[in-house]
C-alpha cells in the first residue's frame, strides 16, 4: 500500500524568485496538507549528503552548488498516495517535458534549477523527511 507522506523542498531558484508562496498555494490546493516546514539554507556539505545518491552523476558538483546557493523551503507533506501524487503535481525533471499546470512547467528555469524536490518513493519520502526534521518537529 502506497505511504501518506512526501517530503519536498521549493529550491533556491523559486525562492529567490518570490515563488515559495504561489507554490505553496498550489500544494495546499491539491490536498496536501503541510506536517512540517522550515525555511533554511544548506551548506555545501549537506547538500552534498542530501543528494549522495547522485554523486557519480555528471551533474552532481553543479547540483550541490545549486542547492546550496541560497535559502530554501523544506517540508514534509501529507495526502493519500503522496509520493506519487506529488511527482504528478510537479511534472517531470525537465520543466521543457513538464506537463501543462504542473510546478516545473510554470516556476522551474531549467533541467538543473527545476523549483522543487519530490521524493521517488515512500523509503526516501521518510529518509528525507528524517534528514531535514527531527522527531518533534514531524509530529
Ligand atoms: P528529480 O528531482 O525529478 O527526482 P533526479 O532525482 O533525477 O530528478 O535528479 C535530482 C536533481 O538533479 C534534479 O531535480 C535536478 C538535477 N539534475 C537531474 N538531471 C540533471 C541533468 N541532466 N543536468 C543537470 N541537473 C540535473
Ligand atoms: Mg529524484
Amino acid at each position: 500500500m502506497a505511504g501518506n507522506r512526501t517530503f519536498t523542498m521549493i529550491k533556491p531558484d523559486a525562492v529567490a524568485d518570490g515563488n515559495m508562496g504561489a507554490i505553496l498555494k498550489m500544494i495546499e490546493e491539491a490536498g496536501f496538507k503541510i506536517i512540517a516546514m522550515k525555511y533554511t539554507r544548506l551548506s555545501a556539505e549537506l547538500a552534498g549528503k542530501f543528494y549522495a545518491v547522485h554523486s557519480e552523476r555528471p551533474f552532481y558538483g553543479e547540483l550541490v552548488e545549486y542547492m546550496s546557493s541560497g535559502p530554501i523551503v523544506a517540508a514534509i507533506l501529507e495526502k493519500d498516495n503522496a509520493v506519487a501524487d506529488f511527482r504528478t503535481l510537479i511534472g517531470a525533471t525537465n520543466p521543457a517535458e513538464a506537463a501543462e499546470g504542473t510546478i516545473r512547467k510554470l516556476y522551474a528555469k531549467s533541467i538543473g534549477e527545476n523549483a522543487v524536490h519530490g521524493s521517488d518513493s515512500d523509503e526516501n519520502a521518510a529518509i528525507e523527511g528524517n534528514f531535514f526534521f527531527s522527531e518533534f518537529e514531524r509530529f
